[in-house]
């Protein structure tokens, strides 16, 4: 940009400035609404999109009980639907597991993530909140001195510039806040666990009542109920999959036979209106705090959707966030803010040691050719414990549905 373009960037300013607006991002706005903080919310895409984006649909007792303690929580009680079943077909016939009846006995909530979303902008709007969606982040600045500021590109390309106190970087894996980190000042922790799914998602109605997981010698197959009409399934699929070489009939006759419908009944077959490859991914950055930037939910960590905690973690992360911000703004107390990282981190690992343990249940390792007998047999033992064991069922509960 030259000079002179520069002096006509449109400059505004916030004292925080939150980047995307998926479940952090809008948790952390309405929550720094209600304590009166000043706050806005950037969105690189149009209020369509992002609240139309399927993704996940099973929240955690704790999400719901966030939701519900800053009043968020009027869309999952009406639409909501209580879940606690988990079906395991194996090569050793099939079991199941009330986890409302193990662990802290809780159970999951199914809701899908856009519905969240949208609730929490309607809310976010219906309060006053400031959301320009639209607006891509393009960098932070200045994040070690005490004005950061965060360049945008706004839709019709025009530049602009925010002025902020704190950045929340809530703008997922790839977004600004993540690569306006210098290198060298936090730690980035990545695991690709060799698996990758075809995720779709197919308007037919649930075929169980339950989470199923099937274990196959042809790969893993997964069905996840999302509401009456629509059901999303997963195929393990070889690396490097085109998710268009999948022709409806293939993934119908592969999902029939991993869940070994001929045994244990026909699966409620619709259209396949999504078909994603998802690559089995971990990465922790750490420290989750570059001066005052803040990283938050999928920008903090990914986490593959085995054990379906990344919305949840999103939430989590952006109450705590919420709460740290308007301690130091609004009551000048900056210890909650300076504990963020390591408070998040702790639940981070927590999850993504289940989730590492949750890929090692349901695939072999795909990284161990000549081991591979052993690996097998490991699943098998692993699978067995879970069958056998109170204790490993109690364990079970406990990380499956807790956060
Ligand atoms: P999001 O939801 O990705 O939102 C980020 C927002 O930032 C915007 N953005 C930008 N805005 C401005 N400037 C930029 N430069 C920007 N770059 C990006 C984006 O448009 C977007 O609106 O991140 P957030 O809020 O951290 O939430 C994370 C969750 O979305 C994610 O962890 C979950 O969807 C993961 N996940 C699941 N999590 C669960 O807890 N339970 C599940 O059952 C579950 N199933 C899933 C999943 C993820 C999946 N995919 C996408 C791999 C199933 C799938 C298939």
């Amino acid at each position: 940009m030259t000079e002179s373009q520069y002096a006509r960037v449109a400059e505004d300013s916030a004292d925080v400035v939150i980047l995307g607006a998926g479940p952090a991002g809008l948790v952390l706005g309405n929550l720094l609404l209600r304590s009166g903080i000043d706050c806005v919310v950037l969105e690189r895409a149009g209020r369509d999109h992002v609240q139309n984006r399927a993704r996940a649909g099973f929240l955690a007792a704790n999400t719901v009980r966030i939701l519900e303690r800053n009043g968020l929580d009027g869309g999952v009680r009406r639409r909501g639907r209580e879940h606690s079943l988990c079906e395991f077909r194996t090569e050793d016939g099939r079991f199941r597991l009330d986890y409302r009846s193990l662990g802290r006995g809780e159970p999951h909530t199914i809701y899908p993530q856009h519905e969240l979303v949208a609730d929490l902008l309607a809310q976010f709007i219906d309060d006053g909140g400031r959301i320009r969606f639209d607006t891509e982040a393009v960098a932070v600045s200045d994040a070690d001195g005490p004005t950061p500021t965060v360049t945008v590109r706004e839709g019709d390309g025009r530049p602009g510039r925010w002025r902020a106190r704190y950045v929340a970087a809530c703008d997922g894996r790839h977004g600004a806040g993540r690569r306006s980190l210098p290198s060298g000042v936090v730690h980035r922790h990545h695991r690709d666990h060799g698996v990758s799914w075809l995720g779709l998602l197919a308007e037919a109605p649930p075929s169980l009542d339950a989470v199923g997981y099937a274990t196959h010698p042809r790969g893993f197959a997964g069905h996840m109920a999302r509401s009456a009409e629509i059901t999303r399934y997963y195929l393990q699929c070889e690396r490097g999959t085109q998710a268009d070489a999948w022709s409806e009939d293939r993934v119908w006759a592969e999902l029939d036979l991993r869940m070994r419908a001929a045994e244990y009944g026909p699966l409620l077959r619709g259209r396949v209106v999504q078909r994603a490859v998802v690559d089995l991914e971990s990465d922790v950055l750490e420290p989750l705090r570059h001066g005052s930037l803040f990283l938050v939910g999928d920008a903090a960590a990914l986490i593959s959707p085995s054990a379906a905690k990344g919305a949840n973690l999103a939430v989590l992360e952006a109450e705590i966030l919420a709460q740290a911000l308007t301690a130091d703004l609004a009551h000048g107390d900056p210890e909650p803010l300076a504990a963020y990282s390591e408070r998040c981190l702790a639940h981070i690992w927590r999850a993504q040691e289940f989730s590492h343990w949750m890929i090692r249940l349901l695939h072999d390792d795909p990284g161990t050719e000549g081991a591979s007998l052993f690996q097998k047999r490991l699943r098998h033992s692993r699978m067995a414990s879970l069958r056998t064991s109170r204790t490993q069922q109690d364990w079970f509960a406990e990380n499956y549905v807790g956060i």
